[in-house]
């Protein structure tokens, strides 16, 4: 059977949830919310709209619909300004190594991601060849644990939900998966990711063995 693999880019592919979180922090801040990294992982995977509610509701807020227009100009501005000089160095431990060795068994890639600055950050990483297909915030009506992003990289790969494997370092992207009777492998915390099927330390900590089993099974 035909298997699939998706991952997800942000905390997965690319260290840039740290930049996510460093422009929310300063936003809550401004908001006199207190924004600390456990609340963060709530933001993980969540698409921007979705992220700052999430904040108000953990301040008790209610602001107008152009005050929140004007946070998420500004969140999306200084999150991109953390961009302008990146390049592969920022590519996480390991991703390389396993995408190269998807390619060389010939197995379908493709992107899953909430972010509507997917596509760019894969140009400027040059990873953007790697994958067969890219779905992500600007592709979907419904954020991730919806699983409506993975469905429709599966879709586009043409493999059946059950025979997509997915990587994902946020619990609303383990959820999602899990809803789509996909394999959700977490990448980072066994403890926060433990609704994942399998949860890896980074894809340095997954050996050729394992993805071999995976494409077998
Ligand atoms: P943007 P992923 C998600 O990307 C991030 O995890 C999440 O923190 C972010 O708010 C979301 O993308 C939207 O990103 O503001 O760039 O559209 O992890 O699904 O790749
Ligand atoms: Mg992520």
């Amino acid at each position: 059977q035909k298997k699939a693999f998706i991952f997800d880019l942000d905390g997965v592919i690319v260290d840039t949830a740290k930049y996510h979180f460093l422009a929310w922090k300063k936003i809550a801040t401004e908001l006199g919310i207190e924004f600390t990294e456990e609340h963060n992982e709530l933001l993980k995977g969540v698409s921007r709209v979705r992220s700052l509610d999430i904040i108000l509701e953990l301040g008790n807020k209610k602001v107008s619909q152009e005050d929140k227009n004007k946070w998420l100009t500004q969140k999306n501005e200084d999150y991109l300004s953390q961009l302008v000089d990146m390049d592969a160095s920022e590519i996480l431990p390991g991703v390389f190594k396993v995408l190269q060795f998807l390619k060389e068994k010939n197995q379908p890639i493709a992107l899953g991601s909430a972010s509507k600055n997917a596509r760019p950050i894969l140009e400027k990483t040059g990873i953007l060849s790697y994958f067969d297909a890219v779905v992500d915030g600007n592709d979907v009506t419904n954020a991730k644990p919806d699983p409506e992003v993975f469905l429709i990289a599966a879709e586009l790969l043409k493999v059946k939900p059950e025979d997509a494997i997915v990587f994902e370092d946020s619990v609303a992207g383990i959820q999602a998966a899990n809803i789509a009777m996909m394999t959700s492998i977490g990448i980072g915390n066994e403890t926060i990711l433990h609704e994942a099927k399998y949860v890896f330390r980074d894809f340095n900590a997954i050996n050729q063995s394992f993805l071999e089993d995976l494409i077998k099974n």
